[in-house]
């Protein structure tokens, strides 16, 4: 398995397609996707546009659908929920779809749509994507930070770096890491695996949460590690479903 890592989605390569793409957006669009899944929502639908969205979703059953969205932090108007782990309880989002668009998470999910596999992880599904990638051993790789409008983020990096560190120690023969962002990400993991929430917080976009209010339970959402035993894998263009 030769992994490589990617910033934001920007970084990826033109033309080429991975054998299996993580998409990363520890802060806070792939907690939140985990957590909705693994609270019993049908699926995630992403997009990058929300008034493809709000098209799309107009068309699904009122009963059965929630709008989530986020731009800059902020849920957006007239939508039901905005992008937070900590709102998507069963209560509301069992048997639902949530058709989801935020600010740089689901832009990434676009970006690498057509890789032949794509699964979403946080640190509280790091291991169920980890015991997936161990058990089909795809050739190419890519881990796909989201950042923040286009510029590195550390929360992401630090998470690419929990992923390659477990597959390492697990199958260190045949994991090849394959670029100097991974293994710079391997040495921040290094640095605060023990202090998770910590380097969150420190973050720009962890600075910019705290900006705008209390989130301290998103953050220790966020900062929990292999919890959740959901694999959130795109079984059509857009479509994230427990795997
Ligand atoms: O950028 C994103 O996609 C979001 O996860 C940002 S926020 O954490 O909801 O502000």
């Amino acid at each position: 398995m030769k992994l490589s890592y990617f910033h934001v989605a920007g970084d990826v390569l033109d033309g080429l397609i991975p054998d299996a793409a993580v998409v990363i957006d520890v802060l806070r669009a792939t907690t939140t996707i985990a957590w909705a899944l693994n609270n019993g929502a049908e699926a995630v639908q992403t997009f990058a546009d929300i008034d493809e969205l709000k098209e799309r979703a107009f068309q699904w059953p009122e009963s059965a659908r929630l709008l989530l969205g986020e731009r800059g932090g902020k849920r957006l108007e007239g939508f039901d929920l905005g992008n937070s782990p900590v709102a998507v309880v069963p209560e509301l989002v069992t048997g639902k779809r949530l058709f989801m668009s935020t600010t740089n998470g689901t832009r990434s999910l676009h970006r690498v749509r057509n890789a032949s596999c794509l699964y979403t992880m946080a640190l509280p599904n790091r291991m169920a994507v980890a015991k997936k990638l161990l058990c089909d051993q795809p050739e190419n790789i890519w881990i796909v930070g989201s950042g923040w409008e286009g510029s590195y983020s550390l929360e992401d990096s630090l998470a690419a770096g929990a992923l390659a560190s477990v597959l390492l120690d697990n199958d260190e023969d045949t994991v090849h890491i394959a670029n100097d962002e991974l293994i710079s990400a391997l040495a921040l993991w290094d640095k605060w695996k023990g202090d998770r929430e910590g380097c969150l917080r420190k973050a720009s976009h962890g600075q910019r949460l705290v900006g705008l209010g209390n989130h301290d339970d998103d953050f220790r959402f966020c900062s929990e590690l292999d919890i959740l035993e959901i694999l959130p894998c795109q079984e059509e263009i857009g479509v994230l479903r427990a795997g």
